[in-house]
C-alpha cells in the first residue's frame, strides 16, 4: 500500500493525490502537523514538507519528483505525454505553477487569512496579486495554444499542475473569465475525480487552516518563506513584513537537511 504524507490544502499534494487518483492506484494518508511535525514525518520529510510518498519503505518527496516516480514505476494510465517536447512542455508549465504562481497565491493569503497587513500597504498587496494572477493565466493561455488539455491530447500532469492553483485563484475571485480558453479549459478539469477528491480533503481541513492564525503569530506555526515566495511579497512592497515576521518568529526561512529547526 502507498503511504501519502499529505495535506488537504497543499496544492503540491493535490498534485500528487491527482495522479494517484488517475493512475488508480489506492494509497492511505497521513497528515501531519506541519506545526508540531511527529518524528515519523520528519524521518521522511527532510525540508519538513508535504507532500511525501512512501512506497515499500522508499520515501520519495518533492510533488513533481513524486509524480514522475509514480509513472515510472506504474507505467499502466501514464498521465505525463509520450514525446519528449510534450513532455518538457508540462514540466515547463509545472515548474512555473510550483514557483511563481504558487508565490502569489502565497502573498495573497497571507493577507487574506493571516493578516499580515492592512490599510494601504494590505490593499497594494492584493492589487498587486490581482494584476500577477491576470499576467500569469494570460501566459498559460498562451501555453494552451487551443488544446483542450495542458498535458497534450489527454488531462495529465500538465493540468494537475494547474488546477489546485486555479481553485485557489477562483476562492479568491480571481479565476478566468467563463467564456476564455482558460476559463473553459478550468470547468472542463474541474469534472476530474481526481480533482473532486482533492476537494473533499481540502473541505475538511479548511476551517482548521482558516483558524490557524493564533498558531501562526504566535509563533508555534511559522510560514515558511522561501525563493519565489520571499521574491514575489518583497517586490510586492512588504519587505517589512518579512523583517518584521523573522523577528517575531511567525515566518520561518527554509529547512536545510539535516538540521534542527
Ligand atoms: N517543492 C515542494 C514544495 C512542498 C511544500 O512547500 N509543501 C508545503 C505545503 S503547501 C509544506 O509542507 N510546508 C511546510 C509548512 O508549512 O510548515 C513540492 O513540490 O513538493
Amino acid at each position: 500500500m502507498l503511504t501519502l504524507y499529505d495535506a488537504g490544502l497543499s496544492p503540491f499534494a493535490q498534485k500528487v493525490k491527482m495522479a494517484l487518483v488517475a493512475k488508480g492506484l489506492p494509497f492511505e494518508r497521513i497528515v501531519p502537523d506541519l506545526g508540531n511535525p511527529p518524528a515519523d514525518f520528519l524521518n521522511v520529510s527532510p525540508r519538513r514538507e508535504v507532500p511525501v510518498l512512501v512506497d515499500d519503505g522508499a520515501a520519495i518527496f518533492d510533488s513533481a519528483i513524486i509524480v514522475e516516480y509514480l509513472d515510472d514505476k506504474f507505467p499502466d494510465n501514464p498521465v505525463l505525454p509520450k514525446s519528449a517536447v510534450d513532455r518538457a512542455k508540462v514540466r515547463m508549465i509545472a515548474t512555473l505553477c510550483d514557483s511563481q504562481l504558487e508565490a502569489i497565491i502565497f502573498g495573497v493569503t497571507e493577507i487574506m487569512v493571516f493578516k499580515r497587513a492592512s490599510g494601504e500597504l494590505g490593499d497594494a498587496i492584493l492589487a498587486k496579486g490581482r494584476a500577477d494572477f491576470a499576467t500569469f493565466f494570460a501566459w498559460l493561455e498562451s501555453q494552451l495554444g487551443g488544446r483542450d488539455w495542458f498535458n497534450g491530447d489527454a488531462y495529465g500532469m500538465g493540468d494537475m499542475a494547474v488546477l489546485p492553483y486555479m481553485q485557489t485563484a477562483s476562492l479568491y475571485k480571481a479565476a478566468p473569465a467563463v467564456d476564455t480558453p482558460l476559463g473553459r479549459w478550468f470547468e472542463r478539469a474541474k469534472a476530474q475525480p481526481g480533482f473532486q477528491r482533492c476537494l473533499v480533503d481540502a473541505k475538511a481541513e479548511i476551517a482548521d487552516f482558516r483558524s490557524a492564525t493564533e498558531k501562526v503569530m504566535s509563533g508555534r506555526w511559522p510560514r515558511q518563506y522561501r525563493d519565489h515566495r520571499l521574491d514575489w511579497i518583497v517586490r510586492a512592497g512588504g519587505i517589512n513584513i518579512v523583517r518584521d515576521g523573522l523577528a517575531a518568529g511567525t515566518i520561518r526561512l527554509s529547512n536545510l537537511p539535516g538540521a534542527a529547526r
